[in-house]
């Protein structure tokens, strides 16, 4: 890991970005961990997925849009909507399916929408790559050098959309970023049992850059996700990041790792008591879960095999690359103003109850 200068030592803008990018980071894992407590307490219908982890990965690629930019995201649409603007507390009403919520409380969290952000979510796997190459052409025939967004996972890369999607763009120079969220799972089958050669290349054959970015570290996703926005912005059509994230919270709320435990405890027995521990709180958050992931992972690395992805979370580091008191008052901000609107919401909510 290439060492970091000291935050003293930067300059002023690049210490205001990194500030402006972990304050966006802290608001967007605040308000999962607020919609997680309303699915933990009952309160929403449903499935929920959260996008726990990918903190970086969308917080530094939403900072490169402005007005008139589009954005066409998956079923894990809070964080790009929060990191875009859209009123927290209005979100939060959506996801209780309460009539003042986003989208008249009707859209549940899978289809999530804001007409004003030019922003959309689908449940339907690879349904972004399409809907951001209509955005991209809509921004082209205007001429205004508007760019649009597309945010899917790894798994979605081998739907037939998402590669029509990925040809119909450059052989019309859309301006459009294709962000692939790597996370190496698809629900509860690894990504590699079920894509055909390698992603990178696979990406790259369709004649536009791809560059491989850790969506771990905000300021590495911040500069790739410059690069690509200023290219469409500026006619030289779509792009692809390929960003690294870690999938925390499993592919749902309460997803109790069955299969992913199941093939660990095959290769590595050590890990059976511990997976144990685990399969005991079935449904617990991923921070109470933590300890024993963390503690499989270190001994699955130790037998040799890759090491999972849990516990490498985005926001530790990002705030080990402020000063400490900054990033405390940052992270209070954020905690301050989700818990605000989450008191709004269930005030609201219960009203129309
Ligand atoms: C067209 C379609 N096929 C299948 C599904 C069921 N499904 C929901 S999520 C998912 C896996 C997606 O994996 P990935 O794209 O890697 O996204 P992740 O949830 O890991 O971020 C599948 C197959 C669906 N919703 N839509």
């Amino acid at each position: 890991m290439t060492a970091e200068p000291h935050t003293s030592r930067l300059r002023r803008p690049d210490r205001l970005r990194r500030e402006a990018l972990f304050l966006q980071m802290c608001r967007i894992r605040c308000t999962e961990e607020a919609i997680g407590r309303l699915w933990h307490d009952g309160r929403v219908s449903g499935e929920m997925h959260l996008g726990i982890g990918e903190e970086a990965a969308v917080a530094g690629v939403v900072a490169h849009l402005g007005d008139g930019d589009a954005l066409a995201l998956d079923y894990r649409s809070t964080p790009a909507l929060v990191a875009r603007g859209v009123d927290v507390t209005a979100l939060l009403l959506e996801v209780l399916g309460a009539p003042g919520g986003l989208c008249g409380g009707v859209a549940g969290h899978m289809h999530l929408m804001s007409r004003p952000h030019l922003a959309a979510a689908s449940g339907i796997v690879g349904a972004p790559a399409p809907l951001a190459c209509g955005f991209g052409l809509a921004a082209r025939s205007a001429g205004a050098g508007h760019v649009a967004v597309a945010f899917f996972g790894d798994g979605a890369v081998n739907e037939g959309m998402v590669m029509e999607s990925l040809n119909l763009a450059v052989a019309w120079r859309l301006p459009v970023v294709f962000v692939c969220k790597d996370n190496r799972w698809a629900v509860t089958t690894r990504s590699a049992a079920l894509t055909g050669g390698g992603l990178q290349r696979r990406l790259a054959a369709f004649g536009m850059p791809v560059a491989r970015v850790d969506g771990r570290d905000v300021t590495r996703v911040d500069r790739a996700a410059g690069r690509a926005v200023a290219l469409a912005r500026a006619g030289h059509g779509p792009s692809v990041l390929l960003v690294s994230c870690p999938r925390l919270e499993g592919h749902f709320l309460g997803d109790p790792l069955v299969r992913l435990t199941s093939t660990l405890q095959a290769l590595v027995p050590e890990v059976r008591p511990l997976v144990g521990q685990l399969r005991a709180q079935p449904g617990a958050p991923a921070a109470q879960r933590l300890r024993a992931l963390l503690a499989i992972s270190t001994r699955a690395a130790r037998a040799g095999m890759e090491r999972p992805g849990w516990g490498q979370d985005p926001l530790p580091r990002a705030a080990s690359r402020l000063a400490r008191d900054v990033a405390d008052e940052l992270a209070r901000r954020a905690r301050a103003e989700v818990d605000r609107a989450l008191d709004d919401a269930l005030a609201m909510a219960g009203a129309h109850a």
